[in-house]
C-alpha cells in the first residue's frame, strides 16, 4: 500500500505541475522520453539497448538517447538536458548507486516522472523516481554461489576463490557480492582470497585475472566468479595464456547469460552461467506508458531468470535472443 500511494503521491505533484505535467508532448503528440543508458561495456548492455531502442522506436513515442559512456556526470548531465527539453518522461540506468539526489529533485520539481531501468538508485526520498524495472542482483549472486556449492561437491577445503567485481558502487557489483557472499560464507571449505573490480569489460577482466594469477600462483585458484559474462570471457584469456585450462584447472561461474557465455561453455571454458535478462524494452514501454497516462504501477517490477550450465549450452545457444 505505501508503494501505490508513494506512485500516486508522485502522480499528483506531476499533475500540480500543469495539466498535462512537467513534459512537452512531441508535436505529432507522441509522448516524449529522455533516455540515459550506462554506456557500451558489455554483450549485456549492447543487448539492452537494443531491446530499449526498438520498444521506444513505436510511433507514439519520441525518444532521446544518450549514451554515458560509463561516467556519472555523462548521465547527470543528459538528464538535465531531458528537464531542460521538458521530456514528457526519464528513464535511465544509473551507473552508480548514489549522487543521484539532486539531479532527481530537479526532475521532480519539473514534474517530470522519473523510471528506473536495469539498475537501482539509493536516494533518502524514493518518490524521487516511480518505478525500477530490473533483475534481483542478490539473488542472482545466491545462484552464482549455490552452483559453485553443488559443482564443488566431491572437494574437501580449502577451495581458492577468486572474485571479478563489477563497475565499483554499481548497483549490480555491491549485490551480486552480498548475495554470493550469503551462500558461500556458509561453508567453511571456501575462501574467496581475491576480490577486484574488472568494471564488466572483458580488457579488465582479463588484466585482473592476470594480476590473481601472477599474485596467487598458477595452481591455487580453484574458482573465479566474476559478476558478469565479459569479465569471464577476459579472464579466461588470462588463464589460458597461464598454461591453465578454464572450466578445468579452474572452474568459472559468471553473470547475465549472452551469447558470448554459451559459446565458451560450449568450448568446455565456462562452466555455468547464471541469467540476467537485458531486453527489457518492452515491459519499459508499457511502464512508461502507464507513468506517463498516471496510472499507479508497481514500485519494483523484477525480471524472470534462470542458470544455464556447460551440458546445457548446445542445445540452448539456438534458442538465445541476446
Ligand atoms: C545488470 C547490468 C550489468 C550486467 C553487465 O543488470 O547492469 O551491467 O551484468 C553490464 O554486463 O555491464
Amino acid at each position: 500500500m505505501i508503494r501505490l500511494s508513494a506512485c500516486i503521491a508522485l502522480l499528483g505533484i506531476t499533475a500540480l505541475a500543469g495539466c498535462s505535467g512537467g513534459g512537452k508532448e512531441a508535436d505529432n503528440g507522441a509522448i516524449t522520453v529522455g533516455f540515459s543508458q550506462v554506456g557500451a561495456e558489455s554483450e549485456w548492455r549492447t543487448a539492452n539497448t537494443r531491446s530499449v531502442k526498438e520498444a521506444l522506436a513505436e510511433p507514439e513515442f519520441q525518444l532521446k538517447f544518450s549514451d554515458g559512456q560509463q561516467k556519472q556526470e555523462n548521465q547527470i548531465k543528459a538528464l538535465r538536458s531531458f528537464i531542460a527539453q521538458r521530456v514528457d518522461v526519464i528513464a535511465f540506468s544509473p551507473v552508480v548507486e548514489t549522487g543521484w539526489d539532486t539531479v532527481l529533485a530537479e526532475a521532480k520539481a519539473a514534474g517530470i516522472p522519473v523510471v528506473l531501468t536495469d539498475r537501482a538508485v539509493h536516494v533518502p526520498d524514493e518518490s524521487l523516481y516511480v518505478t525500477l524495472i530490473g533483475s534481483d542482483f542478490v539473488e542472482e549472486g545466491r545462484r552464482a554461489a549455490r552452483w559453485v556449492v553443488q559443482d564443488s561437491a566431491a572437494r574437501k577445503g580449502p577451495i581458492r576463490v577468486v572474485e571479478l567485481q563489477g563497475t565499483v558502487g554499481s548497483a549490480p557489483a555491491n549485490d551480486r557480492m552480498k548475495g554470493f557472499r550469503e551462500v558461500i560464507d556458509q561453508d567453511a571449505r571456501f575462501q574467496v582470497v581475491r576480490s577486484q573490480s574488472g568494471d564488466f569489460t572483458r580488457a579488465k577482466g582479463k588484466e585482473v585475472m592476470e594480476a590473481f594469477l601472477k599474485a596467487e600462483g598458477r595452481n591455487k585458484i580453484d574458482v573465479l566468479f566474476a559478476h558478469n559474462d565479459d569479465m569471464a570471457i577476459g579472464a579466461i584469456q588470462a588463464i589460458e595464456e597461464a598454461g591453465l585450462k578454464p572450466g578445468e584447472d579452474i572452474h568459472i561461474v559468471s553473470i547475465d547469460g549472452v551469447r558470448g557465455a554459451f559459446e565458451a561453455m560450449k568450448d568446455g571454458k565456462l562452466n555455468a552461467t547464471v541469467e540476467c535478462n537485458p531486453l527489457l524494452g518492452p515491459q519499459l514501454a508499457a511502464l512508461i506508458r502507464d507513468v506517463h497516462a498516471r496510472k499507479p504501477v508497481p514500485k519494483r517490477v523484477v525480471v524472470e531468470e534462470g542458470v544455464f550450465t556447460r551440458d546445457q549450452a548446445a542445445a540452448e545457444l539456438p534458442n538465445r535472443k541476446y
